[in-house]
Protein backbone atom coordinates (compact mmCIF):
# COMPACT_ATOMS: atom_id res chain seq x y z
CA UNK A 1 0.00 0.00 0.00
CA UNK A 2 1.19 3.39 -0.84
CA UNK A 3 2.00 6.34 2.01
CA UNK A 4 -1.26 8.23 1.71
CA UNK A 5 -0.29 11.94 1.86
CA UNK A 6 -0.90 13.44 5.18
CA UNK A 7 -3.88 15.63 5.44
CA UNK A 8 -3.25 19.47 6.03
CA UNK A 9 -4.71 20.47 8.67
CA UNK A 10 -6.38 24.12 9.30
CA UNK A 11 -2.98 25.29 11.75
CA UNK A 12 -0.62 23.72 8.89
CA UNK A 13 -2.79 26.12 6.64
CA UNK A 14 -2.52 29.53 8.64
CA UNK A 15 1.77 28.79 8.01
CA UNK A 16 0.97 28.42 4.32
CA UNK A 17 -0.49 31.56 4.33
CA UNK A 18 1.94 33.33 6.64
CA UNK A 19 4.33 31.90 3.78
CA UNK A 20 2.10 33.42 0.99
CA UNK A 21 1.86 36.93 3.05
CA UNK A 22 6.02 37.29 2.53
CA UNK A 23 6.31 36.78 6.45
CA UNK A 24 9.55 35.32 6.94
CA UNK A 25 9.91 35.68 11.08
CA UNK A 26 7.47 35.34 13.91
CA UNK A 27 8.01 36.07 17.59
CA UNK A 28 5.50 34.15 20.34
CA UNK A 29 5.60 31.90 22.67
CA UNK A 30 3.48 28.34 22.52
CA UNK A 31 0.94 27.15 25.12
CA UNK A 32 -1.92 24.46 24.68
CA UNK A 33 -4.57 26.20 22.68
CA UNK A 34 -1.69 27.16 19.91
CA UNK A 35 0.10 23.77 19.95
CA UNK A 36 -1.35 22.46 16.51
CA UNK A 37 -0.05 25.74 15.15
CA UNK A 38 3.52 25.32 16.91
CA UNK A 39 3.27 21.96 15.59
CA UNK A 40 2.98 23.20 11.86
CA UNK A 41 5.90 25.87 12.60
CA UNK A 42 8.09 22.08 12.81
CA UNK A 43 7.66 21.62 9.50
CA UNK A 44 7.51 25.57 8.04
CA UNK A 45 10.34 27.49 6.92
CA UNK A 46 9.09 30.67 9.17
CA UNK A 47 11.74 31.34 11.99
CA UNK A 48 9.92 31.66 15.31
CA UNK A 49 11.73 33.52 17.68
CA UNK A 50 10.71 32.49 21.64
CA UNK A 51 9.86 35.19 23.58
CA UNK A 52 9.63 35.21 27.06
CA UNK A 53 6.51 37.02 27.70
CA UNK A 54 4.03 37.44 25.16
CA UNK A 55 3.64 41.13 25.78
CA UNK A 56 7.44 41.32 24.58
CA UNK A 57 6.21 39.42 22.10
CA UNK A 58 4.35 42.14 20.81
CA UNK A 59 6.66 44.84 21.31
CA UNK A 60 8.92 43.32 19.05
CA UNK A 61 6.45 42.12 16.29
CA UNK A 62 5.53 45.75 15.74
CA UNK A 63 8.90 47.02 16.15
CA UNK A 64 9.12 44.90 13.01
CA UNK A 65 7.55 46.76 11.63
CA UNK A 66 8.46 49.96 12.60
CA UNK A 67 11.93 49.47 11.21
CA UNK A 68 11.50 48.12 8.19
CA UNK A 69 7.97 48.73 6.64
CA UNK A 70 7.01 44.50 6.75
CA UNK A 71 4.54 43.42 8.72
CA UNK A 72 5.13 41.93 12.54
CA UNK A 73 3.73 39.14 13.32
CA UNK A 74 3.28 37.38 16.76
CA UNK A 75 1.63 34.17 18.08
CA UNK A 76 0.09 33.88 21.26
CA UNK A 77 -1.78 30.90 22.94
CA UNK A 78 -5.51 31.85 24.63
CA UNK A 79 -6.65 32.67 27.99
CA UNK A 80 -3.41 34.29 29.60
CA UNK A 81 -1.22 34.52 26.85
CA UNK A 82 -3.40 36.83 24.43
CA UNK A 83 -4.38 38.76 27.61
CA UNK A 84 -0.71 39.32 27.90
CA UNK A 85 -0.77 40.72 24.53
CA UNK A 86 -3.01 43.59 24.71
CA UNK A 87 -0.56 45.67 26.14
CA UNK A 88 1.34 45.39 22.86
CA UNK A 89 -1.72 45.55 20.86
CA UNK A 90 -3.19 48.88 22.16
CA UNK A 91 0.69 50.60 21.91
CA UNK A 92 1.34 49.40 18.49
CA UNK A 93 -2.79 50.64 17.66
CA UNK A 94 -1.46 54.00 19.43
CA UNK A 95 1.59 53.92 17.12
CA UNK A 96 -0.71 52.89 13.82
CA UNK A 97 1.93 49.99 13.89
CA UNK A 98 0.63 47.14 11.56
CA UNK A 99 0.90 43.81 13.19
CA UNK A 100 -1.23 40.47 12.97
CA UNK A 101 -1.66 38.88 16.23
CA UNK A 102 -2.37 34.83 15.68
CA UNK A 103 -4.14 33.12 19.41
CA UNK A 104 -5.39 30.18 19.61
CA UNK A 105 -8.67 29.54 21.81
CA UNK A 106 -9.94 26.50 22.85
CA UNK A 107 -12.13 24.61 21.32
CA UNK A 108 -15.19 25.74 19.61
CA UNK A 109 -17.62 23.55 21.95
CA UNK A 110 -15.92 24.39 24.95
CA UNK A 111 -16.51 28.58 24.16
CA UNK A 112 -18.70 29.83 26.89
CA UNK A 113 -18.35 27.34 29.27
CA UNK A 114 -15.17 28.99 31.31
CA UNK A 115 -12.81 26.30 29.75
CA UNK A 116 -9.33 25.72 31.32
CA UNK A 117 -7.44 29.05 29.39
CA UNK A 118 -10.84 30.47 27.81
CA UNK A 119 -10.86 34.08 27.49
CA UNK A 120 -12.91 36.49 25.47
CA UNK A 121 -9.91 37.30 23.58
CA UNK A 122 -11.99 38.84 20.68
CA UNK A 123 -14.00 40.92 22.81
CA UNK A 124 -10.79 42.39 24.80
CA UNK A 125 -9.25 43.02 22.11
CA UNK A 126 -11.89 44.63 20.00
CA UNK A 127 -11.16 47.96 21.34
CA UNK A 128 -7.21 48.12 21.08
CA UNK A 129 -7.10 46.66 17.54
CA UNK A 130 -7.72 47.87 13.77
CA UNK A 131 -9.84 45.12 13.01
CA UNK A 132 -10.14 41.37 14.36
CA UNK A 133 -11.27 38.07 13.56
CA UNK A 134 -12.21 34.59 15.56
CA UNK A 135 -12.10 31.70 12.84
CA UNK A 136 -15.30 29.64 12.73
CA UNK A 137 -14.06 27.67 9.36
CA UNK A 138 -11.28 26.34 8.73
CA UNK A 139 -11.65 27.01 4.93
CA UNK A 140 -11.99 30.98 5.71
CA UNK A 141 -8.19 30.99 7.41
CA UNK A 142 -6.32 32.00 3.63
CA UNK A 143 -9.04 34.75 3.38
CA UNK A 144 -9.05 35.99 6.88
CA UNK A 145 -5.42 35.92 7.04
CA UNK A 146 -4.73 37.50 3.70
CA UNK A 147 -7.46 40.13 4.86
CA UNK A 148 -5.92 40.87 7.83
CA UNK A 149 -2.47 41.59 6.24
CA UNK A 150 -4.11 43.71 4.02
CA UNK A 151 -6.00 46.10 6.93
CA UNK A 152 -2.82 46.13 8.84
CA UNK A 153 -0.35 47.64 6.26
CA UNK A 154 -2.50 49.93 4.16
CA UNK A 155 -4.37 53.13 5.17
CA UNK A 156 -3.61 54.12 8.03
CA UNK A 157 -1.71 50.87 9.23
CA UNK A 158 -2.57 49.05 12.91
CA UNK A 159 -3.20 45.56 14.83
CA UNK A 160 -5.30 43.14 13.46
CA UNK A 161 -5.83 40.16 15.66
CA UNK A 162 -6.86 36.51 14.85
CA UNK A 163 -8.57 34.15 17.06
CA UNK A 164 -8.44 30.15 16.56
CA UNK A 165 -10.69 27.84 18.07
CA UNK A 166 -8.18 24.43 18.80
CA UNK A 167 -10.68 22.53 16.55
CA UNK A 168 -10.51 24.92 13.92
CA UNK A 169 -6.64 24.52 14.24
CA UNK A 170 -6.62 20.23 13.67
CA UNK A 171 -9.64 20.18 11.64
CA UNK A 172 -8.86 18.94 7.94
CA UNK A 173 -8.35 21.83 5.32
CA UNK A 174 -9.32 21.51 1.98
CA UNK A 175 -9.83 25.15 0.61
CA UNK A 176 -7.72 27.23 -1.46
CA UNK A 177 -5.23 29.95 -1.21
CA UNK A 178 -6.40 31.96 -4.60
CA UNK A 179 -8.28 34.13 -2.57
CA UNK A 180 -8.77 38.08 -3.53
CA UNK A 181 -9.11 40.89 -0.86
CA UNK A 182 -12.61 42.23 -1.80
CA UNK A 183 -13.63 44.38 1.62
CA UNK A 184 -16.00 46.98 0.36
CA UNK A 185 -16.52 48.98 3.79
CA UNK A 186 -13.09 49.08 4.07
CA UNK A 187 -11.40 51.40 1.13
CA UNK A 188 -8.62 53.83 2.22
CA UNK A 189 -8.34 57.09 0.42
CA UNK A 190 -4.97 57.14 -1.39
CA UNK A 191 -5.20 59.83 -3.30
CA UNK A 192 -5.99 63.16 -2.41
CA UNK A 193 -8.83 65.30 -3.86
CA UNK A 194 -7.59 67.77 -6.53
CA UNK A 195 -9.51 70.39 -5.54
CA UNK A 196 -8.55 70.34 -1.80
CA UNK A 197 -4.59 70.20 -2.80
CA UNK A 198 -5.20 73.49 -5.01
CA UNK A 199 -6.88 74.88 -1.64
CA UNK A 200 -3.71 74.08 0.28
CA UNK A 201 -1.47 75.44 -1.84
CA UNK A 202 -3.11 78.51 -2.40
CA UNK A 203 -3.08 79.36 1.42
CA UNK A 204 0.66 78.01 1.96
CA UNK A 205 1.37 80.34 -0.60
CA UNK A 206 0.05 82.99 0.74
CA UNK A 207 1.33 82.75 4.32
CA UNK A 208 4.06 84.63 5.74
CA UNK A 209 4.77 82.35 8.59
CA UNK A 210 4.28 78.83 7.84
CA UNK A 211 5.25 75.84 9.37
CA UNK A 212 5.49 72.08 8.59
CA UNK A 213 4.27 69.20 11.36
CA UNK A 214 5.02 65.90 10.54
CA UNK A 215 4.06 63.08 12.45
CA UNK A 216 4.41 58.60 12.66
CA UNK A 217 2.16 59.06 9.26
CA UNK A 218 5.87 60.44 7.58
CA UNK A 219 8.09 57.46 8.55
CA UNK A 220 6.82 55.47 4.99
CA UNK A 221 7.30 59.09 3.39
CA UNK A 222 10.48 60.74 4.42
CA UNK A 223 11.94 61.18 0.68
CA UNK A 224 8.30 63.00 -0.10
CA UNK A 225 8.98 65.14 2.41
CA UNK A 226 11.91 66.20 1.40
CA UNK A 227 11.48 66.98 -1.81
CA UNK A 228 8.61 69.04 -0.51
CA UNK A 229 10.61 71.03 2.03
CA UNK A 230 13.57 71.78 -0.74
CA UNK A 231 10.94 72.89 -3.02
CA UNK A 232 9.56 75.31 -0.52
CA UNK A 233 11.96 76.48 2.13
CA UNK A 234 9.26 75.45 4.95
CA UNK A 235 10.37 75.13 8.08
CA UNK A 236 9.54 71.66 9.52
CA UNK A 237 9.08 70.77 13.15
CA UNK A 238 9.15 66.37 13.69
CA UNK A 239 6.42 64.99 16.23
CA UNK A 240 7.99 62.28 18.62
CA UNK A 241 6.68 59.51 16.49
CA UNK A 242 8.06 61.52 13.43
CA UNK A 243 11.67 61.83 14.45
CA UNK A 244 13.70 60.94 11.24
CA UNK A 245 10.56 61.33 8.91
CA UNK A 246 13.06 64.41 8.66
CA UNK A 247 16.46 64.69 9.38
CA UNK A 248 16.77 66.37 12.24
CA UNK A 249 20.20 67.58 11.82
CA UNK A 250 19.14 69.78 8.38
CA UNK A 251 19.15 73.51 8.29
CA UNK A 252 15.22 73.36 8.13
CA UNK A 253 14.81 71.17 10.84
CA UNK A 254 12.90 73.03 14.66
CA UNK A 255 13.25 69.76 16.16
CA UNK A 256 10.53 68.19 18.51
CA UNK A 257 7.07 70.16 19.40
CA UNK A 258 4.56 69.95 22.63
CA UNK A 259 5.43 68.98 26.23
CA UNK A 260 9.04 68.98 26.18
CA UNK A 261 9.44 70.34 22.43
CA UNK A 262 12.14 73.03 22.18
CA UNK A 263 11.61 76.43 22.34
CA UNK A 264 12.33 77.05 18.70
CA UNK A 265 9.30 74.42 17.23
CA UNK A 266 6.83 75.54 20.44
CA UNK A 267 7.26 79.55 19.30
CA UNK A 268 7.35 78.57 15.86
CA UNK A 269 3.96 76.89 16.76
CA UNK A 270 2.65 80.30 18.44
CA UNK A 271 3.30 82.39 16.26
CA UNK A 272 2.77 80.82 13.06
CA UNK A 273 0.38 81.88 10.51
CA UNK A 274 -0.32 78.60 8.66
CA UNK A 275 0.56 74.85 9.66
CA UNK A 276 0.70 71.83 7.49
CA UNK A 277 0.51 68.38 9.64
CA UNK A 278 1.41 65.46 7.69
CA UNK A 279 0.84 62.70 8.92
CA UNK A 280 0.35 63.40 12.69
CA UNK A 281 -2.49 63.48 15.07
CA UNK A 282 -2.44 66.66 17.46
CA UNK A 283 -2.00 64.36 19.98
CA UNK A 284 -2.48 66.61 23.64
CA UNK A 285 1.42 66.56 24.27
CA UNK A 286 1.96 68.18 21.53
CA UNK A 287 -0.72 70.54 20.95
CA UNK A 288 -1.25 71.50 24.72
CA UNK A 289 -4.33 73.43 25.75
CA UNK A 290 -5.75 73.41 22.48
CA UNK A 291 -7.56 76.84 22.98
CA UNK A 292 -3.39 78.02 22.93
CA UNK A 293 -2.38 75.92 20.40
CA UNK A 294 -1.53 77.80 17.05
CA UNK A 295 -3.81 80.86 17.51
CA UNK A 296 -3.01 82.63 14.01
CA UNK A 297 -2.88 79.73 12.12
CA UNK A 298 -4.63 78.53 9.08
CA UNK A 299 -4.31 75.00 9.44
CA UNK A 300 -4.27 72.10 6.41
CA UNK A 301 -3.84 68.54 7.58
CA UNK A 302 -3.02 66.16 5.42
CA UNK A 303 -4.03 62.22 6.82
CA UNK A 304 -4.58 58.83 5.70
CA UNK A 305 -7.61 59.03 8.18
CA UNK A 306 -10.56 60.91 7.74
CA UNK A 307 -11.59 60.27 11.43
CA UNK A 308 -8.22 62.39 12.33
CA UNK A 309 -9.30 65.41 10.37
CA UNK A 310 -10.49 67.97 12.81
CA UNK A 311 -10.63 65.52 15.57
CA UNK A 312 -8.74 68.12 17.89
CA UNK A 313 -7.68 70.81 15.83
CA UNK A 314 -9.83 72.39 13.78
CA UNK A 315 -8.64 71.76 9.57
CA UNK A 316 -9.47 74.56 7.55
CA UNK A 317 -8.35 72.53 4.86
CA UNK A 318 -8.30 69.11 4.75
CA UNK A 319 -6.56 66.47 2.56
CA UNK A 320 -7.44 63.18 2.72
CA UNK A 321 -4.93 60.60 1.22
CA UNK A 322 -1.68 59.09 1.57
CA UNK A 323 1.73 61.77 1.96
CA UNK A 324 3.44 59.57 -0.88
CA UNK A 325 0.87 61.02 -3.85
CA UNK A 326 -0.55 63.91 -1.76
CA UNK A 327 2.84 66.06 -0.77
CA UNK A 328 4.64 65.90 -4.28
CA UNK A 329 1.36 67.31 -5.88
CA UNK A 330 1.24 69.81 -3.69
CA UNK A 331 5.02 70.75 -4.06
CA UNK A 332 4.26 70.70 -8.05
CA UNK A 333 1.83 73.58 -7.23
CA UNK A 334 4.13 75.95 -5.16
CA UNK A 335 6.97 78.09 -5.98
CA UNK A 336 9.69 78.21 -3.25
CA UNK A 337 7.73 80.35 0.03
CA UNK A 338 9.37 83.90 0.21
CA UNK A 339 9.74 83.45 4.34
CA UNK A 340 12.75 85.59 4.76
CA UNK A 341 11.56 87.54 7.99
CA UNK A 342 10.16 84.23 9.70
CA UNK A 343 13.22 82.28 8.91
CA UNK A 344 15.60 85.58 10.16
CA UNK A 345 12.74 84.96 13.94
CA UNK A 346 13.05 81.37 13.70
CA UNK A 347 17.27 80.81 13.58
CA UNK A 348 16.92 83.70 16.36
CA UNK A 349 14.98 81.26 18.49
CA UNK A 350 16.77 78.16 16.96
CA UNK A 351 19.94 80.06 18.70
CA UNK A 352 18.35 80.99 22.00
CA UNK A 353 18.14 77.55 24.08
CA UNK A 354 20.94 75.31 24.33
CA UNK A 355 20.73 72.26 26.32
CA UNK A 356 22.88 73.02 29.11
CA UNK A 357 24.48 70.10 32.13
CA UNK A 358 27.02 70.56 34.48
CA UNK A 359 29.72 68.10 32.92
CA UNK A 360 31.74 68.28 36.48
CA UNK A 361 28.90 67.21 38.44
CA UNK A 362 27.43 63.29 38.54
CA UNK A 363 26.77 61.80 35.52
CA UNK A 364 23.64 62.69 34.07
CA UNK A 365 21.31 61.18 31.75
CA UNK A 366 21.42 63.81 28.73
CA UNK A 367 25.32 63.33 28.80
CA UNK A 368 25.15 58.96 28.36
CA UNK A 369 22.76 59.69 25.98
CA UNK A 370 25.22 62.28 23.79
CA UNK A 371 27.76 59.56 24.49
CA UNK A 372 25.55 56.84 22.65
CA UNK A 373 24.77 59.32 19.61
CA UNK A 374 28.69 60.37 19.09
CA UNK A 375 30.03 56.75 19.25
CA UNK A 376 27.17 55.62 16.98
CA UNK A 377 27.65 58.27 14.78
CA UNK A 378 24.37 58.16 13.67
CA UNK A 379 24.12 54.55 12.36
CA UNK A 380 22.10 53.05 14.53
CA UNK A 381 18.43 52.33 15.44
CA UNK A 382 17.71 53.55 18.59
CA UNK A 383 14.47 52.11 20.49
CA UNK A 384 13.10 53.35 24.09
CA UNK A 385 11.89 53.27 27.27
CA UNK A 386 9.12 55.88 28.74
CA UNK A 387 10.32 58.43 31.44
CA UNK A 388 12.80 61.39 31.36
CA UNK A 389 15.60 59.56 29.39
CA UNK A 390 12.90 58.72 26.89
CA UNK A 391 12.46 62.27 26.39
CA UNK A 392 16.15 63.01 26.62
CA UNK A 393 17.06 60.48 23.97
CA UNK A 394 14.26 62.07 22.07
CA UNK A 395 16.08 65.45 21.96
CA UNK A 396 19.43 64.47 21.79
CA UNK A 397 19.76 61.19 20.19
CA UNK A 398 18.60 62.53 16.98
CA UNK A 399 18.76 60.91 13.72
CA UNK A 400 18.55 61.56 10.66
CA UNK A 401 17.00 58.65 9.17
CA UNK A 402 13.33 57.62 9.01
CA UNK A 403 12.01 54.11 10.79
CA UNK A 404 15.09 54.29 13.15
CA UNK A 405 13.97 55.92 16.36
CA UNK A 406 11.18 53.79 18.07
CA UNK A 407 9.43 54.68 20.84
CA UNK A 408 6.42 53.98 22.75
CA UNK A 409 4.25 57.29 21.95
CA UNK A 410 0.31 57.09 22.47
CA UNK A 411 0.36 54.25 24.67
CA UNK A 412 3.35 55.48 26.48
CA UNK A 413 4.20 52.09 27.32
CA UNK A 414 7.25 51.56 29.89
CA UNK A 415 8.74 48.01 28.96
CA UNK A 416 8.66 48.36 25.34
CA UNK A 417 12.63 49.17 24.75
CA UNK A 418 14.38 46.11 25.19
CA UNK A 419 11.79 43.96 23.27
CA UNK A 420 11.32 46.41 20.72
CA UNK A 421 15.33 46.54 20.24
CA UNK A 422 14.63 42.58 19.55
CA UNK A 423 12.26 43.13 16.87
CA UNK A 424 14.13 46.06 15.55
CA UNK A 425 17.38 43.93 15.36
CA UNK A 426 15.32 41.10 13.22
CA UNK A 427 14.09 43.28 10.77
CA UNK A 428 17.97 45.54 9.99
CA UNK A 429 20.37 42.64 11.33
CA UNK A 430 23.09 44.51 9.69
CA UNK A 431 22.74 47.41 12.24
CA UNK A 432 23.30 48.00 15.97
CA UNK A 433 20.34 49.03 18.18
CA UNK A 434 20.68 51.14 21.31
CA UNK A 435 18.07 51.09 23.90
CA UNK A 436 17.96 54.06 26.06
CA UNK A 437 15.98 53.05 29.21
CA UNK A 438 15.58 53.81 32.70
CA UNK A 439 15.97 51.30 36.01
CA UNK A 440 12.16 51.55 36.47
CA UNK A 441 10.99 50.49 32.30
CA UNK A 442 14.12 48.41 31.97
CA UNK A 443 12.80 45.88 34.86
CA UNK A 444 9.08 45.94 33.09
CA UNK A 445 10.75 43.48 30.21
CA UNK A 446 14.03 42.62 31.47
CA UNK A 447 13.78 38.96 31.28
CA UNK A 448 14.14 39.41 27.33
CA UNK A 449 17.53 39.50 28.26
CA UNK A 450 17.38 35.88 27.64
CA UNK A 451 16.13 36.57 24.15
CA UNK A 452 19.15 39.11 23.37
CA UNK A 453 21.29 36.15 24.53
CA UNK A 454 20.29 33.28 22.44
CA UNK A 455 20.84 35.51 18.96
CA UNK A 456 23.58 37.19 20.09
CA UNK A 457 21.63 40.00 18.97
CA UNK A 458 23.95 43.62 18.68
CA UNK A 459 22.11 45.11 21.04
CA UNK A 460 23.35 48.00 23.91
CA UNK A 461 21.07 48.60 26.23
CA UNK A 462 21.87 51.47 28.25
CA UNK A 463 19.67 52.08 31.42
CA UNK A 464 20.23 55.37 32.68
CA UNK A 465 19.74 54.69 36.71
CA UNK A 466 18.69 57.24 38.38
CA UNK A 467 17.59 55.29 41.02
CA UNK A 468 13.80 56.42 41.08
CA UNK A 469 10.75 56.23 38.32
CA UNK A 470 12.26 59.88 37.04
CA UNK A 471 9.35 61.31 35.56
CA UNK A 472 7.00 60.39 38.27
CA UNK A 473 9.31 62.32 40.61
CA UNK A 474 9.70 65.22 38.29
CA UNK A 475 5.96 66.12 38.14
CA UNK A 476 6.14 65.35 42.27
CA UNK A 477 8.96 67.71 42.50
CA UNK A 478 6.86 70.76 40.18
CA UNK A 479 3.56 69.67 41.19
CA UNK A 480 2.72 68.07 44.23
CA UNK A 481 4.92 69.89 46.28
CA UNK A 482 7.83 67.57 46.43
CA UNK A 483 5.61 64.67 48.09
CA UNK A 484 7.78 62.19 46.67
CA UNK A 485 5.26 58.76 46.12
CA UNK A 486 6.59 55.28 45.87
CA UNK A 487 8.87 56.51 43.22
CA UNK A 488 12.39 55.42 45.31
CA UNK A 489 13.96 52.49 43.78
CA UNK A 490 17.13 52.34 44.17
CA UNK A 491 17.21 50.55 47.54
CA UNK A 492 15.49 47.31 45.55
CA UNK A 493 17.46 47.52 42.75
CA UNK A 494 18.88 44.62 41.37
CA UNK A 495 22.97 44.59 40.67
CA UNK A 496 21.89 45.03 36.62
CA UNK A 497 25.32 44.59 35.39
CA UNK A 498 24.94 41.06 37.43
CA UNK A 499 21.67 40.38 36.00
CA UNK A 500 22.89 40.50 32.40
CA UNK A 501 25.92 38.21 33.08
CA UNK A 502 23.49 36.07 34.71
CA UNK A 503 21.61 36.27 31.44
CA UNK A 504 25.37 35.68 29.71
CA UNK A 505 25.45 39.23 28.09
CA UNK A 506 28.29 40.92 29.00
CA UNK A 507 27.34 44.04 31.79
CA UNK A 508 28.90 46.74 33.04
CA UNK A 509 28.21 49.24 35.92
CA UNK A 510 29.40 52.66 34.95
CA UNK A 511 29.47 55.32 37.47
CA UNK A 512 31.22 58.77 36.08
CA UNK A 513 31.97 60.48 32.93
CA UNK A 514 34.81 58.87 31.69
CA UNK A 515 34.33 55.15 32.12
CA UNK A 516 31.03 55.96 30.80
CA UNK A 517 32.47 57.01 27.32
CA UNK A 518 35.14 54.17 27.63
CA UNK A 519 32.13 51.45 28.44
CA UNK A 520 30.07 52.93 25.28
CA UNK A 521 32.97 53.04 23.09
CA UNK A 522 33.70 49.06 23.60
CA UNK A 523 30.09 48.04 23.70
CA UNK A 524 29.61 49.85 19.89
CA UNK A 525 32.29 48.35 18.78
CA UNK A 526 31.99 44.88 19.86
CA UNK A 527 28.60 44.55 18.30
CA UNK A 528 27.05 41.86 20.48
CA UNK A 529 24.57 41.95 23.70
CA UNK A 530 26.09 44.65 25.79
CA UNK A 531 23.84 46.21 29.07
CA UNK A 532 25.39 49.01 30.63
CA UNK A 533 23.98 50.48 33.99
CA UNK A 534 24.61 54.34 34.05
CA UNK A 535 24.48 55.00 37.58
CA UNK A 536 23.34 58.97 37.02
CA UNK A 537 22.19 61.97 38.76
CA UNK A 538 18.58 61.34 40.92
CA UNK A 539 17.45 65.15 40.74
CA UNK A 540 18.13 65.77 37.42
CA UNK A 541 14.50 67.22 35.14
CA UNK A 542 13.67 67.36 31.95
CA UNK A 543 13.26 71.26 30.39
CA UNK A 544 11.96 72.78 28.67
CA UNK A 545 8.55 71.40 29.97
CA UNK A 546 5.19 72.81 29.28
CA UNK A 547 3.05 71.71 32.57
CA UNK A 548 -0.30 69.21 31.87
CA UNK A 549 -2.90 71.30 30.44
CA UNK A 550 -1.22 74.50 30.19
CA UNK A 551 -0.60 75.99 26.19
CA UNK A 552 2.69 75.65 24.00
CA UNK A 553 3.07 79.25 24.82
CA UNK A 554 3.84 78.53 28.23
CA UNK A 555 7.17 76.50 28.36
CA UNK A 556 9.19 76.39 31.45
CA UNK A 557 12.69 76.65 30.48
CA UNK A 558 13.98 75.69 34.11
CA UNK A 559 17.58 74.99 34.59
CA UNK A 560 19.99 72.54 33.67
CA UNK A 561 22.18 72.86 36.13
CA UNK A 562 22.03 70.59 39.18
CA UNK A 563 24.05 72.28 41.47
CA UNK A 564 21.95 75.52 40.69
CA UNK A 565 18.65 73.65 41.36
CA UNK A 566 18.16 75.68 44.33
CA UNK A 567 17.93 78.58 42.50
CA UNK A 568 16.24 77.60 39.53
CA UNK A 569 14.52 80.29 38.12
CA UNK A 570 11.47 78.75 36.11
CA UNK A 571 10.88 80.87 33.27
CA UNK A 572 7.88 81.39 31.06
CA UNK A 573 8.32 82.15 28.00
CA UNK A 574 5.55 84.00 25.11
C1 LIG B 1 3.52 50.42 31.99
C2 LIG B 1 3.59 51.78 32.57
N1 LIG B 1 3.36 51.97 33.88
C3 LIG B 1 3.46 53.22 34.42
C4 LIG B 1 3.77 54.29 33.65
C5 LIG B 1 3.85 55.69 34.24
N2 LIG B 1 5.22 56.23 34.15
C6 LIG B 1 5.59 57.08 33.18
S1 LIG B 1 7.20 57.48 33.26
C7 LIG B 1 7.44 56.55 34.64
C8 LIG B 1 8.78 56.46 35.29
C9 LIG B 1 9.77 55.78 34.45
O1 LIG B 1 10.90 55.49 35.21
P1 LIG B 1 12.23 55.01 34.55
O2 LIG B 1 11.99 53.94 33.58
O3 LIG B 1 13.21 54.71 35.63
O4 LIG B 1 12.68 56.28 33.71
P2 LIG B 1 13.13 57.75 34.15
O5 LIG B 1 11.90 58.59 34.09
O6 LIG B 1 13.70 57.67 35.54
O7 LIG B 1 14.12 58.15 33.12
C10 LIG B 1 6.23 55.93 35.02
C11 LIG B 1 6.07 55.06 36.20
C12 LIG B 1 3.99 54.04 32.27
N3 LIG B 1 4.27 55.03 31.40
N4 LIG B 1 3.92 52.79 31.77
Amino acid sequence: MGKSRPQMTGAAAVLTALERQGVDTVFGLPGGAIMPIYDALYDSRIRHILMRHEQAAAHAADAYYRASGRCGVTFATSGPGATNLVTGLATAMMDSSALVAITGNVANPLIGTDAFQEADVYGITLPVTKHNYLVKRVEDIPRIVAEAFHIATTGRPGPVLIDIPKDVQQAPFEGSFDVTVDLPGYRPTIKGHAGQIRRAAKAIGEAKRPVMMVGGGAQASAEEVSAFVERTGIPVITTLMGIGAYPYGAPNSLGMPGMHGTVSANRAITHCDLIIGAGLRFDDRVTGKLSRFAPNATVVHIDIDPAEISKLVKAHVPVVGDLKDVLPRLADELEPLEIEEWWKQLDEWKGSYRERYKRDKPLVSQEVIEMLRDAAGGECIVTTDVGQHQMFAARLFTTNRPRSFITSGGLGTMGFGLPAAIGAAFARPDEPVVVVSGDGSIQMNIQELATVFKHQLPIVIAICNNGVLGMVRQWQEMFHAQRYSEVFLADSNPDFAKLAEAYGVEGHNVFDRDSARQAIADALAARKPVLLNCVVYESEKVFPMIPAGAGVDEMILGDQDPEDRENAQEEVVA
